[in-house]
C-alpha cells in the first residue's frame, strides 16, 4: 500500500520575469525534485494543475516537462504519478499523450468529463491491487459547469457556476467511496480551485492574473473519508481549514510578489488508509530575487549591497522619495552604468515603481513608464484605444461590457 506521497504544483514551465527565461531554474528544480522523490522513498507523485504557464508551451517547456518525467517513472522508488491540469493548462495538451504515459505509471486528466469515473484513478501496485485512489479533478471551466442562459447576470452565473463546482466534485467523491468499499486504501482528493479559506497576498500575481475571476468554494466540500486533498492554484504553501487539505504553492517565485514566502513541496504519510502526517520540504532558491525602496540615496545604497553579493539578483525597485521623479529608469541606468565599470553588472533592475507618482492613469503611463503589456491592463489599453481613435462615447459604452466579456472568458483580469 501507498505510504508516502509528495505534492506538488503550480509549476508554470516557461513562466518568464520580465523577458528573463527562467529554464535553468526548472532545470534545477526537477533536478533537486527527483532526488528527493527518491531519498525521501515516495511512492506517488501528485502535480495539481498549472504544468505549464501556458497553454502552447514551447518545445524547451515541454523538454523541460518529458525529461523530468521520464526520469521520474524509471526511479526506483516512485511507481505512480497523477498530474491534472490547471487553469493556465491546455486540457488538451494535458491529455494528449495519456495513453503512451499510462504505459510509464503516469496517468494525467486534462479535460473535465462527464464520465466522472474518468477522474477518478485507482493506483494499482505489482500483483495488481489497488493501493491508493486520487480523485483527479482538473480546472474546472465555466463550459465544463453550465451552458450560459440568456439574460443571465454575472451573479447568477456566478453561483450556477459555484454549484457546478461543489456537485462535480460530490459526483467524482461517490465514485472513490464506492471504490473505497471494497479498496482499504486512502482516498487522495486533487483539485485545482480557489477555496474560501485560501490566503493570497494582496500583490501576488495570482491575485490578479492567475485567478481569473476568483470563484470561491468551501474547504466543507471534501468529506471526511478523504486522507489529504492536494490542492493547486494558490502560489503561497498553506493548510486551509484542516492540516491534511494544502495548497502546495508554485516552486519558484513567479513574481516579485511571491518573495518573501518559503516555497516548498509537501510530502504525505499514510498509516493504513488514514492520513498521519504532512511535512513541508524547502526549495532551495536557483535566483535570487529582491525588492528594494527608499528614495535615491537609499536605493543606490541598496544596490552597492546587492553588487557585494556577487551573485545574480534580480531587483524590483520601488521609489518611495518625497520629490517626484519622472526619471527613475534614467537615473538607475545611470547608478548601474558606474557599476559595470565596476564589476557590478549582477545586479538586474527588472522592475520600476514608483510610489510617489502612484496615480498613475493610463495615460500617464504611456508617457512616463514604458507601456508595456505588463504594467498595462487591457481595459487600460482599451481606454488608450478610445482615446487615441476618437471613439464616441455611446460607441464605447456598446464595446467595454463586451470586451470584459471576452476577459472574463480568457480568465484574465482587467
Ligand atoms: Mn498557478
Amino acid at each position: 500500500m501507498i505510504k508516502r506521497i509528495l505534492h506538488t504544483s503550480d509549476w508554470h514551465i516557461g513562466r518568464k520575469l520580465k523577458e528573463r527565461d527562467r529554464a535553468e531554474e526548472f532545470q534545477q528544480f526537477f533536478e533537486w525534485l527527483s532526488e528527493i522523490i527518491n531519498s525521501e522513498k515516495i511512492d506517488a507523485l501528485i502535480v495539481s494543475g498549472d504544468i505549464f504557464d501556458n497553454s502552447t508551451p514551447s518545445s524547451q517547456a515541454q523538454e523541460l516537462y518529458y525529461s523530468f518525467l521520464a526520469k521520474v517513472s524509471k526511479s526506483s522508488y516512485c511507481r505512480h504519478i497523477v498530474i491534472t491540469s490547471g487553469n493556465h493548462d491546455s486540457a488538451s495538451f494535458i491529455d494528449a499523450p495519456s495513453e503512451i504515459m499510462k504505459m510509464c505509471k503516469i496517468h494525467v486528466v486534462g479535460k473535465a468529463s462527464d464520465d466522472k469515473s474518468r477522474e477518478v484513478i485507482e493506483l494499482k501496485d505489482s500483483n495488481g491491487q489497488t493501493e491508493l485512489i486520487v480523485c483527479a479533478v482538473p480546472y474546472l471551466y465555466e463550459r465544463d459547469l453550465i451552458t450560459a442562459k440568456k439574460d443571465d447576470t454575472q451573479a447568477d452565473r456566478d453561483s450556477r457556476i459555484k454549484a457546478g463546482i461543489i456537485s462535480h466534485y460530490e459526483e467524482v467523491f461517490r465514485e472513490a467511496a464506492e471504490l473505497q468499499k471494497t479498496n482499504d486504501v486512502p482516498v487522495v482528493s486533487m483539485g485545482h480551485l480557489f477555496l474560501e479559506a485560501g490566503i493570497t497576498r494582496t500583490d501576488e500575481g495570482e491575485h490578479s492574473l492567475y485567478l481569473g475571476t476568483a470563484i470561491k468554494v468551501g474547504s466543507d466540500i471534501f468529506p471526511e473519508n478523504i486522507a489529504y486533498t492536494a490542492l493547486g492554484h494558490l502560489h503561497s504553501p498553506q493548510s486551509v481549514g484542516r492540516v491534511n487539505m494544502r495548497y502546495s504553492g508554485s516552486p519558484i517565485a513567479l513574481t516579485f510578489g511571491e518573495l518573501g514566502v518559503q516555497k516548498s513541496v509537501s510530502i504525505v504519510e499514510f498509516e493504513g488508509k488514514n492520513f498521519k502526517e504532512v511535512k513541508e520540504i524547502p526549495v532551495p532558491v536557483y535566483q535570487i530575487m529582491t525588492r528594494i525602496s527608499g528614495d535615491m540615496a537609499e536605493i543606490e545604497r541598496k544596490i552597492r549591497n546587492l553588487a557585494e553579493l556577487k551573485k545574480s539578483v534580480w531587483v524590483e525597485v520601488t521609489y518611495t522619495g518625497s520629490e517626484i521623479a519622472g526619471d527613475i529608469q534614467e537615473r538607475l541606468n545611470e547608478i548601474l552604468k558606474d557599476y559595470e565599470n565596476n564589476d557590478y553588472e549582477n545586479v538586474e533592475i527588472l522592475s520600476i515603481r514608483n510610489e510617489t507618482a502612484h496615480e498613475i492613469t493610463a495615460h500617464d503611463t504611456e508617457k512616463n513608464l514604458p507601456a508595456t503589456l505588463e504594467n498595462i491592463k487591457p481595459l487600460e489599453m482599451l481606454e488608450l484605444f478610445f482615446k487615441e481613435n476618437e471613439i464616441p462615447k455611446e460607441t464605447q459604452e456598446i464595446f467595454t461590457p463586451l470586451y470584459k466579456e471576452i476577459l472574463r472568458e480568457m480568465e484574465l483580469d482587467y
